[in-house]
C-alpha cells in the first residue's frame, strides 16, 4: 500500500435527544458521504459518561439514547448494510489505543481544548479525568480504523487538530520501528521523510450549517446540553412543536439584509438564514436572493414549513425504527463485529510497534 485507502468515520455521542445542529453538522453530511466512500458511524457511548451520571442519566438512559441516536442514523439514510453503524463501547481497541495515545499525547495539548474549559467550568478539579482525556480516545475513534476523512462541525475542529498532532507524534517516535516492521507508507514530515503508520486526517466541515446556533442565543451553539429546550429544535419534535421554536426563536427587529453583510453582527438572523440554506441545499447568499428586505414575520413561516417539511419524515421513521428495540440492536451487534476485524487489524501492528508482547 502506498497511500492511506480514504475511509471516512464520525460519531455521535447518546447524550440525549439529536438535535438540528447534529444533524444538519454531522449526519446529513455522512449520508452524502456514504454515496462514494466506505464510512464507519459510531455511537460514542464511551464519552457520554465523561459527565456526572446525573448530566447524562444512568444505565437505562444511556441504552435508551444510544439506540435512538442509532434510529436517527437509519431515519436520516444511513446504510448500515453497506457501511458501518455500532456502539462504541462493543469495540474494545477503542479504550486499548486510547491508552497508547494518553502516553502519546501531552499535557499541554489537552490543556488547549476548549471545549474542556467549557464543560469543566469553573469546578475543573471536579471533573472527571475522563473529560480532560476525551480527546485522546476520540483519536483513538477515527484512528483505530485509520480513518482518512471525518465529518464533523466545527465546534470539533481543534479535536480533528489534536488528532493529526497524535498521529503525527506517534508516527515519528516509531518511525524506525514503523519501518522495520514494513508497517509504513513514507510521508514528509517537516524537511524529513518518515514512515507513518496513521494518516494524518482530514477534518470534513463546512457549508452554511458547521455551527447551528441557539434559537435563544445566537452566540452560543445549539447543544444537547442546553437547559433551555426552546433552544433547539429536537429530531424527534413534532410538526407543532417544530413551528413554535422557529416562531419564538429570537431575532432583532429589522428586516433581512439585501446582501450577505448585512448578516455580520447579527447572530440570530445569520443562524435562521444559515438554517434555511442549509435544509435547501443552497448557500446564505441564495437566501438572501430570494428573502432580502423581508421582515420575519415572512420568513420565519417560510423556514418553519421548510424544517417541518424535511424534519418530519425523519422523526416518524425514529418512531417506527426505535420501537423496534430487537432490530436496532441487530444492527449495532453486526456493526460492531465487523468493525472489530478492522479494528483489531490495526491493534496487532500497534501493539508489535509500541513493543507489546502478543501471540
Ligand atoms: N450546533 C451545532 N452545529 C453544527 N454541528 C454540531 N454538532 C454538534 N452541535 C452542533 C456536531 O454534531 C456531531 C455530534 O456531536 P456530539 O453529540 O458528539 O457532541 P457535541 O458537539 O458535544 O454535541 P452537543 O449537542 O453540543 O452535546 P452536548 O450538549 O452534550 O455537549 C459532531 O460532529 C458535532 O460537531
Amino acid at each position: 500500500m502506498s497511500t492511506f485507502e480514504p475511509l471516512v468515520f464520525s460519531g455521535v455521542q447518546p447524550t440525549g435527544n439529536l438535535h438540528l445542529g447534529n444533524y444538519l453538522g454531522a449526519v446529513r453530511r455522512w449520508v452524502a458521504l456514504q454515496e462514494n466512500n466506505n464510512c464507519i458511524y459510531c455511537v460514542v457511548d464511551q464519552h457520554a459518561i465523561t459527565q456526572a451520571v446525573s448530566v447524562w442519566g444512568g444505565p437505562a438512559e444511556l441504552q435508551r439514547n444510544t439506540r435512538e441516536v442509532t434510529a436517527a442514523f437509519l431515519a436520516a439514510g444511513i446504510d448500515a448494510e453497506k457501511h458501518i453503524v455500532f456502539n462504541q463501547s462493543r469495540v474494545r481497541q477503542h479504550a486499548e489505543l486510547a491508552w497508547v495515545f494518553n502516553c502519546i499525547a501531552r499535557m499541554g495539548w489537552l490543556n488547549r481544548m476548549t471545549q474542556f474549559k467549557d464543560k469543566a467550568g469553573k469546578d475543573r478539579e471536579n471533573a472527571s479525568v475522563g473529560l480532560f482525556a476525551y480527546p485522546n480516545l476520540m483519536a483513538a475513534d477515527i484512528l483505530v480504523y485509520r480513518a482518512t476523512h471525518v465529518p464533523v462541525g466545527e465546534d470539533q475542529k481543534q479535536h480533528l487538530e489534536l488528532t493529526r498532532d497524535i498521529a503525527q507524534k506517534f508516527n515519528t517516535d516509531f518511525s524506525d520501528r514503523i519501518a522495520e516492521l514494513g508497517l509504513g507508507i513514507e510521508t514528509q514530515s517537516g524537511d524529513e521523510t518518515i514512515q507513518s503508520f496513521f494518516p494524518l486526517t482530514e477534518p470534513v466541515i463546512g457549508g452554511p450549517a458547521a455551527r447551528v446556533m441557539s434559537l435563544r442565543d445566537g452566540t452560543k451553539k445549539m447543544s444537547k446540553s442546553d437547559p433551555s429546550d426552546l433552544s433547539r429544535i429536537n429530531l424527534t419534535d413534532d410538526e407543532d412543536t417544530i413551528s413554535k421554536k422557529i416562531r419564538k426563536a429570537k431575532t432583532d427587529s429589522e428586516p433581512l439584509p439585501s446582501d450577505i453583510e448585512g448578516l455580520n453582527d447579527r447572530p440570530e438572523a445569520d443562524n435562521l438564514v444559515g438554517i434555511y440554506a442549509a435544509l435547501t441545499d443552497t448557500d446564505k447568499a441564495g437566501v438572501i436572493r430570494d428573502f432580502g428586505g423581508q421582515q420575519f414575520s415572512v420568513f420565519k413561516p417560510a423556514l418553519a414549513d421548510l424544517a417541518v417539511a424535511k424534519l418530519a419524515p425523519i422523526a416518524s421513521e425514529m418512531r417506527r425504527l426505535s420501537a423496534d428495540t430487537a432490530y436496532i440492536d441487530s444492527v449495532l451487534k453486526n456493526g460492531g463485529e465487523r468493525a472489530a476485524i478492522l479494528a483489531e487489524k490495526t491493534m496487532r501492528n500497534v501493539r508489535d510497534i509500541v513493543g507489546f508482547l502478543q501471540d
